[in-house]
């Protein structure tokens, strides 16, 4: 299943990790790799130390190409931005912002830059800022998410561009990438699927949130602040929502989910904390490695897109 971004990146597969927050880590970046598709290490808050020795502790386990992806409302941004040349890393993505600023740098040192997007109009900047590719990325992915669903945005995006357009929002299946092919996208990120990898270091709770999940399990906190964020219902969200609606100001919601994603995934309180996952949840059902994933869901699309 070769297209212009296997070749682009240099994977076997047109299947990409998403760079989650506390989720993408180093076993699982190089789980995805070694099966084929272009793992992770999701930068998002951590130290730019711990970045570093991420990116180190992932080529101790692949040989295969890793990314990194840089959470663009972070201040450690910068910092983060510097270690990835430095460390030798030839593909980032992008999230949550406009990485315009570091774009010449990565450039010059032969980054592959991937930012992710949620318009046509965020994509066309991109394309002329120098980016190789843009991933598209649809309101039902978990996280912080733009308005467009993926349906909507993949083609519209394809057409407004002439980079490779990566699909993200709403895949977990070969359904979902035979289908991204046909909207026009040359791969897929996929996020949900990954978290209940058997390889990615998620607190068990965590996982079964995601695979007790049904199709309209998932609730967006933070529309009124500008950050929306899907994630699967609980306590928090309910009482978040309940906030939201009563008005209450930006800094009294940010206190109700300050360090709660972490509590989640690293303590598996998935009931006070934030369970970010996507609306494709209630297709995923069983915890599977991530060649199973990616192998699986790449058999089923060729199968699908030689009948169609
Ligand atoms: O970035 C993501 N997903 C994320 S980041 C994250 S960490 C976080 N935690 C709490 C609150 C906020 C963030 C969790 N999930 N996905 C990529 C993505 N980027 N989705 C949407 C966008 C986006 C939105 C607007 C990209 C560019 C953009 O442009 C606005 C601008 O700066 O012009």
């Amino acid at each position: 299943m070769e297209t212009r971004i296997t070749e682009l990146l240099g994977i076997k597969y047109p299947v990409i990790q998403g760079g989650m927050a506390w989720i993408a880590e180093y076993h699982l970046a190089a789980a995805v790799a070694e099966a084929g598709g272009l793992g992770l290490i999701g930068a998002a808050s951590a130290p730019p130390e711990i970045v570093r020795e991420q990116i180190r502790e992932a080529k101790k386990l692949t040989d295969k190409p890793i990314g990194v992806n840089i959470m663009l409302l972070n201040p450690n941004a910068e910092e983060v931005a510097k270690i990835v040349i430095e460390e030798g890393v030839k593909v980032v993505t992008t999230g949550a912002g406009n990485p315009g600023r570091f774009m010449e740098r990565w450039k010059k040192a032969g980054v592959k830059v991937l930012p992710v997007v949620a318009s046509v109009a965020m994509a066309k900047m991109m394309e002329r800022a120098g980016a190789d590719a843009v991933v598209a990325e649809g309101t039902e992915s978990g996280g912080h998410i733009g308005a467009a669903t993926t349906m909507t945005l993949a083609p519209q995006v394809v057409d407004a561009v002439d980079i490779p357009v990566v699909a993200a929002g709403g895949i977990a299946d070969g359904r979902g990438l035979a289908a991204a092919m046909m909207l026009g996208a040359q791969a897929v990120q996929l996020g949900t699927v990954f978290v209940t990898a058997k390889e990615a270091m998620v607190h068990s709770n965590y996982k079964q949130k995601i695979l007790a999940a049904k199709d309209i399990d998932s609730e967006v906190t933070g529309r009124s602040t500008g950050h929306p964020v899907r994630c699967i219902r609980n306590k928090m969200t309910r009482e978040y929502l309940r906030l939201e609606q009563e008005g209450a100001t930006f800094e009294e919601l940010e206190q109700l989910t300050l360090g709660t994603l972490r509590n989640a995934v690293v303590d598996g309180d998935v009931v006070n904390g934030t369970v970010m996952a996507g609306q494709i949840a209630g297709l995923i059902k069983e915890e599977k490695s991530c060649a199973e994933i990616i192998h699986g869901m790449v058999e089923q699309a060729e199968r699908l897109l030689g009948r169609a």
